[in-house]
């Protein structure tokens, strides 16, 4: 509700670690919101958020109860009214993904799933894509705010290699867990990135394994802190998926704080 009425107002926008890289008033105000609501009921948790990461709160995850949160995913999308937002929260025991739940702010879609429980998208089960034709695959991918010419040459090159394996296409929405929302329900058969952070990826990783799918670090089993991500319904496609990448270089979300592009 705060985002979607925020939506329609004039925008407090202002740059992080690069000029691409944008924050609002409204991420700052969400990221507070959730944080003290779960803080209240759950005295003893621990929270990682975008937004209190970016203010120098260490992100580490331990064995104690932690929620991770993307107060808006898809910030640049949300300056334009570009209708593809999203409010990411997921939740990890012993660094073992629990919950996960993504809220799309624009249509009211909310995507939940428990580990063992399955995934649902308000209520109905989700079914990952099961192809394992890599020539006949819906790829999905997000540009973050690094935008150096070594940078773009690398996912340029990584695009034309995936367009030209050949694929029926490569998609780009400006929200990573919206996009790894349409591998769990099956619209898209992949999604790779290099950059994102375990914001981006908790609530996903268990709603994408619920409905059946995978999901990796590029190099091997999951890191949520790499910065290395593939996603895909089936192993097959995920793998001949990663053959094709170059891969981008971003210092880890434990330990480069100063690397928050
Ligand atoms: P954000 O809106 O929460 O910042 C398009 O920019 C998508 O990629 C968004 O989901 C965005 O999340 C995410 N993103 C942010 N920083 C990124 C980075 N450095 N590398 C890759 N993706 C990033
Ligand atoms: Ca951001
Ligand atoms: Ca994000
Ligand atoms: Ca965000």
């Amino acid at each position: 509700i705060v985002v979607q009425s925020a939506v329609k107002q004039e925008k407090q926008v202002s740059s992080k670690s690069t000029p691409t890289d944008l924050v609002t008033e409204t991420d700052h105000q969400v990221e507070e919101l959730i944080i003290s609501t779960l803080r209240e009921k759950y005295p003893t948790h621990r929270f990682i958020g975008e937004e209190s990461s970016a203010a120098g709160v260490k992100c580490e995850l331990t064995d104690d109860p932690t929620w991770i949160i993307d107060p808006i995913d898809g910030t640049c999308n949300f300056v334009h009214s570009f209708p593809m937002v999203a409010v990411s929260i997921g939740f990890a025991v012993r660094k073992e993904l629990e919950l996960g739940v993504i809220y799309h702010c624009f249509d009211g879609t909310l995507y939940t799933a428990r580990k063992g429980h399955g995934a649902f998208c308000n209520g109905v089960r989700l079914q990952v894509s099961k192809e394992k034709d890599v020539s006949k695959a819906l790829i999905l991918t997000e540009i973050g705010a690094k935008r150096d010419p070594a940078t773009l040459d690398i996912f340029l090159g990584n695009m034309k290699k995936l367009l030209s394996a050949p694929t029926h296409g490569v998609r780009i929405i400006g929200s990573s867990t919206l996009a790894l929302c349409h591998i769990a329900s099956g619209a898209a058969e992949a999604y790779y990135q290099y950059g994102l952070h375990c914001w981006d990826i908790a609530a996903a990783a268990v709603i994408i394994r619920e409905a059946g799918g995978h999901v990796m670090d590029t190099t091997g089993p999951l890191d949520l802190m790499s910065r290395r991500v593939v996603a895909a319904g089936t192993r097959e496609i995920a793998d001949c998926v990663v053959k094709q990448l170059q891969p981008i270089n971003y210092g880890r979300d434990d330990t480069d704080p100063d690397d928050l592009a």
